[in-house]
Parts: structure tokens; C-alpha cells; sequence
């Protein structure tokens, strides 16, 4: 299953480090500690990291794991593999992490991404302005709801931070730079500066800063 660039064995996470999925991943490798090689596939920076990256999954959605030549694909699935604690052993806690991680991903980031992908040149000159405003009001749903569900949290599904958080800082940090989250929805605005507060999230905050120029409604001049 090795790609033919060259034999590599460990851990490799292939991202982007600008992007949501990645973030996802990273928080939960830095959250463990856990020994790992970044093959960054940003542009043209090294283009034998996107060929290897492509050969082993050619739908070329990031985050990839490769642990000793054996893909894993999806970043859920990726973090139940290297950082096991991320999932509480309680059968109703994990199910509360287990689904906030779905709801993050399925309803905040999905309609997150399809207000950024309409506004990228290389992904359409004509954006769809209906499929816009379905992922505005979309979010106009899920914001209130999720203030509701974490009253009282200190992180997405209780006291620990866990794989519901590592969706849910980056969902949260672009989804309010595309549709700011109201400032009446103080539940949620105040997780989403905590979770951005944690070292894990903090340090992939600032390994993007230098890609903020790729975010095509332009990056707001805070976080
Ligand atoms: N369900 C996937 C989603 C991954 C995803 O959408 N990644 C984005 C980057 S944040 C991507 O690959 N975009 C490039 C593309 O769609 O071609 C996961 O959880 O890993």
C-alpha cells in the first residue's frame, strides 16, 4: 500500500494546515503527545507530498493517517485510531461526544464549507446564491441549538475534552468567520473562545496564520 515515492513507516498525517478537517486531526495527535510526520500538501510547497497523498486516496479529501503504510481515512475515524482517550468509556458519555462530534461536522462545518467554497474563484466564478442562504439559515438553526446543549459544559459533551471538541473548535472558528454566531448566543461564544484557548487548539490557530490570506470572504481581524 506504499505509495512509490519513498518507504516511510510511523505515523504521517497529509493536510493542509489551514483547513478545518486538519485542525481536527492535529488538536487530537497534540492533545496526546503523540510522535507524528506533517506531510503538508499546501500548494506547491511539496509536491511529492500531494502525489503520495493522491495515490493513496484519490477522492483527495484531508486529513489522511498512514500508520506504517496502512491508510485511515476520515478524520473521526483517524482519532479513535491514534488518541483512543478521545472517546469516554461510559457507553451515555460517549454516545453525548459521539454525536456532538456528527452534529459539529455534519451541521456546522458542511454548511461552513459551502458558503467558503462558493466564494472560491478556483471552485466557481458564479456563486450559487440559494445554496448560500440554505447554509446560513442552516447554521441559523444549529447556533441556538448548540448554545442550548452546552449550557453548563465546560467542553462540548461534559468536563473532558474530547473528540466532540476537536470538531467543534474548528467547525465553530470558521463557521464564525463565514456567519458570525449572534452576540446573544453567549453559551456559545463563550465555549468557542475557551476551546480556542487550549493549547492543542492554540498552537493549530497559529501554525495557519500564514494561510489566512486563503480565505476567501477575508480573514476578520481577530482570533
Ligand atoms: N469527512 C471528511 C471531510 C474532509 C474534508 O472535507 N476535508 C476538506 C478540507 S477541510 C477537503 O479535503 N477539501 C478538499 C476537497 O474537497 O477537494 C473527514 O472528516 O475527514
Amino acid at each position: 500500500m506504499t505509495p512509490s515515492t519513498e518507504l516511510r513507516t510511523g505515523l504521517e498525517l497529509f493536510g493542509h494546515p489551514f483547513s478545518s478537517y486538519t485542525w481536527k486531526a492535529l488538536i487530537a495527535l497534540y492533545e496526546t503527545d503523540t510522535p507524528f510526520t506533517f506531510r503538508n500538501i499546501a500548494g506547491n510547497e511539496h509536491p511529492e507530498n500531494e502525489a503520495a497523498f493522491l495515490e493513496y486516496w484519490p477522492v483527495g479529501k484531508f486529513p489522511l493517517l498512514v500508520d506504517d503504510g496502512v491508510p485511515i481515512m476520515e478524520s473521526s475515524i483517524i482519532i479513535e485510531h491514534v488518541a483512543p482517550a478521545m472517546i469516554p468509556d461510559g457507553r451515555d458519555q460517549a454516545r453525548e461526544v459521539r454525536m456532538l462530534d456528527r452534529i459539529f461536522d455534519n451541521h456546522v462545518m458542511t454548511p461552513m464549507q459551502a458558503i467558503v467554497a462558493e466564494h472560491l474563484p478556483f471552485v466557481t466564478k458564479t456563486p450559487d446564491e440559494a445554496r448560500i442562504a440554505r447554509a446560513r439559515a442552516a447554521l441559523d438553526k444549529i447556533y441556538p441549538w448548540l448554545n442550548t446543549r452546552l449550557e453548563g459544559r465546560r467542553w462540548a459533551a461534559g468536563d473532558s475534552f474530547a473528540l466532540a471538541d476537536c470538531s467543534g473548535a474548528p467547525a465553530l472558528f470558521y463557521a464564525d468567520w463565514a456567519h458570525p454566531i449572534p452576540h446573544g448566543l453567549t453559551t456559545l461564544k463563550a465555549y468557542r473562545s475557551r476551546v480556542l484557548a487550549r493549547p492543542s487548539v492554540a498552537r493549530v490557530v497559529d501554525e495557519a496564520r500564514p494561510y489566512r490570506h486563503l480565505f476567501p470572504l477575508g480573514a476578520p481581524d481577530c482570533d
